[in-house]
């Protein structure tokens, strides 16, 4: 993965201290563009651990086009857990602590920290007990799920995934292979705008090739689950209408590095990236819409150690 490892370097660079929404400091670059080969393995970060089946989950979860995290929380995955919990501390029905600006203060105050994590697993607890206070406060709103699976028209819902799918078989020249989720319409309603926000299919030779754009890109934590996520639907999408797998061309627009990641990049840039692992598909006759984690198998992952770092709410 020197591509990644490139695009770090780069961003160091030539990057520009910037302010950000959520209040942490940034090193940022406008435009960026890195390419996968899909024949030279999966890639899924070696210079540092990264959890594929958190990745697997996220996505099989966008698929069935649920966006309700209580799907996440049975499967252990606690990637979207901030974003929900904002919801709920952020409602009139909450009365617990006060809890403004959870993401930062955790990181500085440790006594909040402590109230923040027990008001955290409480909310948790209630999604999974509760079936009222899931429908209301585990839902993100209209994001990946719903725009990929139920784009709403005001009388019709678009299902762009199983568009997406029928062009590839049926037409597979097109230049039209497009699945977006920024519907300028339901952006204000979602827990969070989609980064991720369109990607483009291509047919050439057999294989499959995918380009996403993503506008806003989180390098140091989210870049490397999104590669991971696309290559993963690359496949799937591939398996699904009888192709070989060809690239994933990731473009960013706001590439950046917080600045409490920095001494985590610079660890990870001292790292030499070793082979990258193999992905096998135990799909059956299951269409991608009915899989679950135990059909997908990583074989051969031997990465640097995981590195930790917080965040960014
Ligand atoms: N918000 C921010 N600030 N960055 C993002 O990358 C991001 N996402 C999703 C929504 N909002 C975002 C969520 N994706 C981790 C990774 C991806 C996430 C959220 C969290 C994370 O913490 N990963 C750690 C821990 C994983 C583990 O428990 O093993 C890691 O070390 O990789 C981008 O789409």
């Amino acid at each position: 993965m020197k591509q990644y490892l490139d695009l770090c370097t780069h961003i160091i660079e030539n990057g520009t201290v910037k302010e950000d929404r959520t209040g942490t400091g940034t090193i940022s670059v406008f435009g960026y563009q890195m390419r996968y080969d899909l024949q030279n393995g999966f890639p899924l970060m070696t210079t540092k651990k990264t959890a594929f089946r958190l990745i697997a989950t996220e996505l099989l979860w966008f698929l069935k086009g649920d966006t309700n995290i209580r799907t996440l929380i049975h499967d252990k995955n606690p990637i979207w857990d901030e974003w929900g919990f904002e919801r709920w501390v952020n409602s009139d029905e909450y009365s617990g602590p006060d809890m403004t600006d959870f993401g930062r203060r955790c990181l500085k105050d440790e006594e909040f920290d402590a109230i923040y994590k027990v008001e955290m697993a409480n909310y948790k607890k209630r999604i999974i007990e509760d079936d009222e206070f899931a429908a209301k406060y585990g839902d993100l709103g209209p994001i990946y799920g719903k725009q990929w699976r139920s784009w709403s028209t005001g009388d019709n819902v678009i299902d762009q995934i199983s568009a997406l799918i029928t062009g590839i078989k049926t037409n597979p020249d097109s230049r039209r292979h497009l699945v977006t989720a920024w519907n300028p319409s339901e952006v204000s309603d979602m827990a969070l705008p989609p980064c991720h926000a369109m990607f483009q299919f291509y047919v050439a030779e057999g294989k499959l090739s995918c380009q996403l754009y993503q506008r806003s890109a989180d390098v140091f934590l989210g870049v490397p689950f999104n590669i991971a996520s696309y290559a993963l639907l690359v496949h799937l999408i591939a398996q699904e209408c009888n192709l070989a797998v060809g690239e994933f061309i990731h473009t960013l627009g706001d590439a950046h590095i917080y600045l409490n990641h920095m001494d985590q990049v610079k660890e990870q840039l001292s790292r030499t990236p070793k082979q990258l692992p193999t992905l096998h598909l135990h799909m059956g006759d299951k269409s991608i819409f009915d899989l679950s984690i135990d059909d997908l198998e990583i074989e051969g992952y031997d990465p640097h150690p995981r590195i930790k770092a917080p965040i960014a709410v």
